[in-house]
């Protein structure tokens, strides 16, 4: 199928073959027709006009933090759950998978305003960062928080009286409780690193654990797992195979946000990721690590997590010495293939492969 990527119509890539239209763009447009909502649900609520000011930097918050992102994760809901439903498909539901993709847009918008204060990042999405604009400074930490239980707002609103009310807001608690373990696990192995400047701790087991946590369960697990509960499905043997699939492409997710952030074009990414500088565990400095011969992993021993460009460029040197760009390349595109192979092992009328080879599709070489 031929898949549009929305951010950046033109792009498009040759993969394998789905069965339904891959993308709709009308998705894309009536997802973002449905943001204004949110923010007025958010915003306008009569409950709060005695503290006007507040709720006005909420509107901002959200305008600047929730809209401007890829929407995958928004979007994956979406078009799982048009698939999922297929001919039961109406147009009140679709609005209401719509208003759940904006919550995990919420979801990911309050850990990236968190995100970029531990990380010490200074951009996002081609802009400063939340925490640097005008004096925002650790105030940021409070409109994270506004984002992340304005999720529960919205929820409450538009699903207490539905049957999958109680499933969909356990998946965003269950959610945000891996998620920020995993930020946990993310910052507990740089702190260390830093502290004693010792490289043991970056094995690809560790790795795992971080990318699976920090990452595949609110970026793949939960947009798919929130379409599986709004059409019924409750069979805990489906939500695994799903679930254990869709971690498996989180972690390729990972390795991809751990490539891109080292070699790819700052532009079209929006962020300058200084993971080298932090001492972060990425997938470059584990693979690196694998294959390094002693000289070279001496450098890096003495390179690594070092707020110093000379160090930078001698660590970026060594990845490209043993190859990393080409060995990237590889995995990529074993991945891809073995994910497809695993797809087209689940049971197409329960867990149609469409809704997983659309978010592969979507992942797949992307450039930012
Ligand atoms: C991504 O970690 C995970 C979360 C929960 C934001 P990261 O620091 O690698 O993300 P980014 O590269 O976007 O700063
Ligand atoms: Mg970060
Ligand atoms: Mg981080
Ligand atoms: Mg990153």
């Amino acid at each position: 199928g031929l898949l549009i990527l929305p951010r950046h119509l033109g792009r498009v890539y040759s993969t394998v073959q789905s069965d339904s239209s891959v993308h709709h763009a009308d998705d894309y447009n009536q997802f973002m027709a449905t943001f204004p909502d949110i923010v007025r649900d958010l915003t306008l609520s009569p409950e709060y006009n005695d503290i006007p000011d507040i709720t006005k930097r909420f509107r901002k918050n959200l305008e600047y933090n929730v809209v401007d992102g890829k929407k995958y994760r928004g979007l994956a809901v979406v078009n799982a759950y048009r698939i999922l439903s297929s001919s039961k498909l109406t147009s009140e539901n679709l609005k209401l998978a719509n208003i759940l993709g904006w919550c995990v847009e919420m979801l990911q918008a309050f850990y990236l305003v968190h995100d970029d204060i531990i990380d010490e990042s200074k951009t996002r999405r081609g802009r400063p960062s939340w925490y640097l604009v005008e004096n925002n400074g650790l105030n940021a930490i409070n409109d994270g928080v506004l984002l992340e239980v304005g999720i529960y707002v919205l929820l409450r609103k538009y699903f207490r009286n539905k049957p999958y009310y109680v499933d969909i807001n356990d998946l965003f608690h269950d959610s945000i409780m891996k998620t920020t373990m995993g930020q946990i696990l993310d910052s507990q192995i740089s702190t260390y690193y830093q502290l004693h400047k010792k490289l043991d701790l970056f094995t690809m087991d560790r790795y795992h654990a971080i990318t699976k946590y920090k990452t595949a369960y609110y970026t793949l697990h939960l947009p798919t797992a929130i379409a599986m509960y709004m059409v019924g499905i409750s069979s805990a043997e489906r939500h695994k195979q799903a679930k254990d699939l869709l971690l498996q492409i989180g972690h390729y997710f990972q390795i991809q946000d751990d490539y891109l952030g080292c070699f790819a074009d700052k532009k079209l990414l929006g962020k300058f990721e200084i993971d080298i500088q932090e001492g972060k565990c990425t997938w470059l400095i584990v693979a690196a690590l694998e294959r390094a011969n002693s000289s070279q992993r001496k450098k890096l021993e003495e390179c690594y997590g070092r707020n110093d460009p000379d160090k930078v460029q001698t660590v970026k040197n060594i990845y490209k010495e043993i190859g990393l760009p080409k060995i990237y390349a590889t995995y990529e595109e074993n991945t891809y293939h073995s994910t497809v192979a695993q797809i087209r092992l689940l049971p197409n009328d329960e867990l149609p492969h469409d809704v997983f080879l659309n978010i592969l599709n979507n992942l797949y070489k992307r450039k930012y």
